[in-house]
């Protein structure tokens, strides 16, 4: 009998959330590989249900207004369970055979109460059905997971070879070693509409920046093949006419010359016509005049920059990924190669553990000043980073005992030097562009 797998991409409940280019990567990359190995697999991704989309395929994704969970009732702002209406989903299921096996993922660590739910739903829904619970909130928050999500299995971390190894197991269906198929693309054909594809070419990061969980969730930094990611590419836009793709790479850019430059050359050379997006910023220091350039030409429509702070003690404590020279250096490298400002959105970090108020607004005035257009991000304090002690001891919430307090939209770290107001000052200062 060959097992039949429903994966399942949870609903996000949160204060805000926006599609940018948002899809269960690694459920999709499970899902290409059991399909590919003899499973038959069902995917129902909670977020497919969009109430706007954009040119380039990204926009707002449908939402009900819902109770806010108890620890968060003190926060002034509406509380939101975003994707398909719940009477959608229960018809999505109604309408499948039984499944042998649930795989639920999870995105951030304060998505888990629409994990939860989810979970909750389909137990009562497959009384007798098995249900593992992977990806991020899963990893990095093991243990409240366990306790808490309902889950018959809890998985921690690893890869989609241990995950499929895993599935095989608990269905009993044996795939033999020598017949293993490896040859997995994410599965972006189960869905009935698709308006852009999101890919990785690298995993984990060279870096150790103390407020990033990357290290955490990938234990290595590997490369892809280039070419292999070029024929990947060529999948999508020549054979699926998806021209709209979305990099969740955290290194993409790092040692260029082996990597992102021979993969970009290819696409110009093959004239692959498709708008590149890296929503997860790249790295700064690589940016010299020829990736500037092939960036340019490769079609790379939106740019983000990770430089969190201009303060240059903060960029040494934080891992030292740049520095603002580099930062000069690359948005004149860009502007040369063709963006303008608009173009060129760079992420600051706000609300950094101990920061204070006029470290962001010198950063802000910094960005401005080279011609680039600043972005600030809420910092969210994760678990098992090194900055998350630190954010600790400045958090006025018991953000290690409730992930739901590690949300950036609640400025999990605000204190006397920045405080929830003066986030608010500053942001309609920006708004006024008076910084
Ligand atoms: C792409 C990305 C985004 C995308 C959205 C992705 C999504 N689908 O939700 C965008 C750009 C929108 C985004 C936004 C943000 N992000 Co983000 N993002 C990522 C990133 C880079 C990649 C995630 C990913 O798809 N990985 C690739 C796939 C292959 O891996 P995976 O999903 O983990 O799956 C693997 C395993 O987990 C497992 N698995 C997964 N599911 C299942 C299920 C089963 C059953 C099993 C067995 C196994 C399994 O198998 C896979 C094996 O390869 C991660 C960093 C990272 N390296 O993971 C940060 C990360 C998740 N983001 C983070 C942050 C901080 C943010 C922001 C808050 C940033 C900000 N300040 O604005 C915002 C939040 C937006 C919001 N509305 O709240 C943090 C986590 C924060 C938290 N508390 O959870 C991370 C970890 C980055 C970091 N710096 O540490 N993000």
């Amino acid at each position: 009998m060959i097992p039949h797998i429903l994966l399942i991409n949870p609903w996000i409940t949160d204060f805000a959330a926006y599609n940018f280019w948002i899809k269960p990567l690694g459920l999709l990359y499970i899902a290409g590989l059991l399909r590919e190995n003899g499973f038959r697999v069902t995917l129902i991704d909670c977020l497919d249900f969009y109430s706007k989309t954009k040119k380039f395929g990204d926009g707002n994704i449908f939402k009900t207004k819902i109770e806010k969970p108890l620890s968060l009732k003190s926060i002034p702002r509406n509380y939101c369970q975003y994707g398909i209406p719940e009477e959608m989903l229960l018809k999505r299921l109604s309408n499948l055979d039984e499944p042998d096996l649930i795989c639920v993922t999870s995105g951030m660590t304060y998505w888990y109460p629409g994990v939860f739910k989810l979970i909750e739903i389909t137990k009562k829904f497959y009384k007798n059905v098995q249900v593992i619970l992977g990806g991020i909130y899963a990893t990095l928050c093991y243990d409240h997971a366990k306790r808490y999500s309902g889950a018959d299995i809890v998985y921690k971390g690893g890869n989609e070879l241990d995950a499929v190894k895993l599935i095989s197991k608990l269905t009993q269906f044996r795939i033999p070693h020598s017949a293993f198929r490896n040859i997995n693309y994410p599965a972006f054909d189960l869905y009935p509409h698709l308006g852009y594809v999101c890919i990785t070419t690298t995993r984990g990061c060279p870096f150790r920046c103390t407020y990033c969980a990357s290290p955490i969730l990938s234990k290595s930094f590997a490369r892809r093949d280039p070419f292999k990611v070029i024929e990947e590419i060529e999948h999508w836009t020549t054979n699926c006419r998806i021209n709209n793709i979305a990099f969740y790479d955290d290194a993409l850019l790092v040692d260029p010359s082996r990597h992102f430059i021979p993969m970009i050359k290819e696409v110009i050379k093959r004239s692959i016509r498709c708008n590149f997006h890296t929503p997860n910023a790249l790295h700064i220091r690589e940016i010299d005049d020829e990736v500037a350039t092939l960036l340019y030409q490769g079609q790379f429509k939106t740019i983000r920059l990770g430089f969190e702070t201009s303060n240059e003690k903060a960029q040494v404590e934080t891992g030292g990924k740049v520095d603002n020279h580099e930062f000069r250096r690359a948005i004149k490298n860009l502007k040369r190669a063709g963006y303008s400002r608009d173009e060129l959105g760079v992420y600051i970090m706000v609300g950094l553990p101990g920061q204070r108020v006029g470290e962001v607004e010198e950063s802000i005035a910094f960005v401005r000043e080279t011609g680039a257009k600043p972005i600030l991000v809420e910092y969210s304090p994760i678990p098992q980073t090194p900055f998350f002690e630190k954010a600790k001891r400045f958090s006025q919430f018991d953000i290690e005992k409730e992930p739901l307090f590690q949300n950036n939209s609640i400025f999990p770290c605000q204190w006397d030097g920045f405080t929830l107001s003066d986030f608010r000052r500053l942001k309609e200062k920006i708004k006024r562009e008076e910084i």
